[in-house]
């Protein structure tokens, strides 16, 4: 059996060598190796062989299958590179043609103008954070100053995991709001601090033209010694002017968020219709763009930090709908919606 073999080796490897196509080679495979090859059939005689040749043939057989994988290896290696300078000689072929078009994605429009407004703020000494989708109700609600049983819960109605527990600390929820890292980053960092937050969140909520139940916001805090919302006023108008290049309208107006004290809402002039009124800043000229105010002392204790040393601000703002503003979007759902007719235009 042992010279058999042998035999049959030298015959593949002296056939393979001299095979001068890919298709020659195939073949060869299949004549050998293939479910009734020559060598297939001599390799299901070998559970025939007594016990003591059993081994010692058995070792030997692998050997030649090793030996016959590398020279197969081998020659389709050499004839690839044969076809392809064959190919580069060829007269036919043009080397200065375009080659073949590879298809190139590109940042969602919502990244896009996430990445100017990292930009603008990492430009103004701000750090930017990324914070967890699914956190506790610790943080996203009781550590901003938000009980379980305030009715400012039901300003931001979410989808509450399912789980047995009854401590806040472990109950988690798809996060309403990019403010849990507020408490996070105080707890992590310390004062002086001065952050921003860019994510996704998750409200249970109706849609409409300027609503939807999966949006991204931007949150910023900053805290420091004699902070003041004057403070706010300034960095905000200068991130919109370098976002928009060009002043744009904002207007305060007073709000109500349990975690600053005063609070304030910001709106900006809506560019979409020139302030004339549309179907997406519902026909009043403004849109609603970000809650902030001055950081409640509640929840500056709650990240460790002294009210009586420092203050701070913090806002939230809608990337999504800022997105919408930059680059005319008239429908919010159409940023999700994973429509290329449409994200390909941007
Ligand atoms: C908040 O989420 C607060 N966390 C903001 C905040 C942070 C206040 C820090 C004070 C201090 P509000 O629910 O208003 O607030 O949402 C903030 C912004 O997110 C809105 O102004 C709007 O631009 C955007 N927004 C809110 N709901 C939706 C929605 N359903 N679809 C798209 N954008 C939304």
């Amino acid at each position: 059996m042992k010279s058999l073999l042998e035999q049959l080796r030298a015959r593949i490897i002296q056939e393979i060598e001299s095979a001068k196509t890919q298709d020659e080679l195939k073949n060869i495979e299949i004549k050998y190796l293939g479910r009734n090859g020559e060598l297939t059939i001599m390799l299901k005689g070998l559970k025939d062989l007594s016990a003591e040749e059993k081994p010692v043939i058995g070792k030997f057989a692998n050997e030649v299958k090793i030996d016959i994988d590398k020279t197969f290896k081998g020659r389709a290696e050499v004839l690839e590179e044969e076809n392809l300078a064959k190919a580069c000689s060829n007269d036919d072929f043009d080397t200065t043609m375009p080659g073949t078009k590879f298809k190139m994605g590109h940042l969602h429009p919502l990244f896009q103008v996430q990445r100017d407004v990292e930009r603008i703020f990492g430009q103004m000494g701000f750090a930017v954070i990324d914070g967890l989708e699914m956190d506790s109700e610790y943080y996203n609600f009781e550590s901003l100053n938000i009980p379980e049983t305030h009715p400012a819960r039901d300003m931001q109605d979410t989808f509450f995991i399912k789980d047995k527990y009854h401590d806040f600390h472990k109950r988690m929820v798809m996060r309403t709001h990019t403010s849990p890292l507020q408490v996070r980053s105080m707890e992590k960092y310390g004062a002086p601090l001065r952050i921003i937050v860019p994510g996704r969140v998750f409200r249970y909520e109706a849609t409409d033209a300027s609503h939807d139940a999966t949006f991204n916001q931007v949150e910023g805090m900053l805290i420091d010694k004699n902070i003041s919302l004057a403070h706010l006023k300034g960095v905000m108008t200068e991130f919109l002017t370098r976002l928009f290049g060009k002043p744009v309208k904002v207007r305060f107006r007073p709000g109500y968020f349990p975690f600053v004290e005063p609070g304030i809402e910001l709106d900006l002039s809506c560019l979409l219709c020139d302030a004339k009124g549309c179907r997406v800043c519902k026909h009043t000229g403004w849109m609603e763009f970000m809650g902030a105010g001055m950081t409640h002392p509640n929840v500056l204790r709650a990240g460790g930090i002294d009210p009586n040393i420092y203050q701070g601000w913090a806002f939230g703002f809608g990337l999504t709908r800022l997105t919408m503003m930059k680059y005319n979007i008239d429908d919010i759902r159409l940023l999700m919606s994973g429509n290329l007719k449409f994200l390909n235009q941007f």
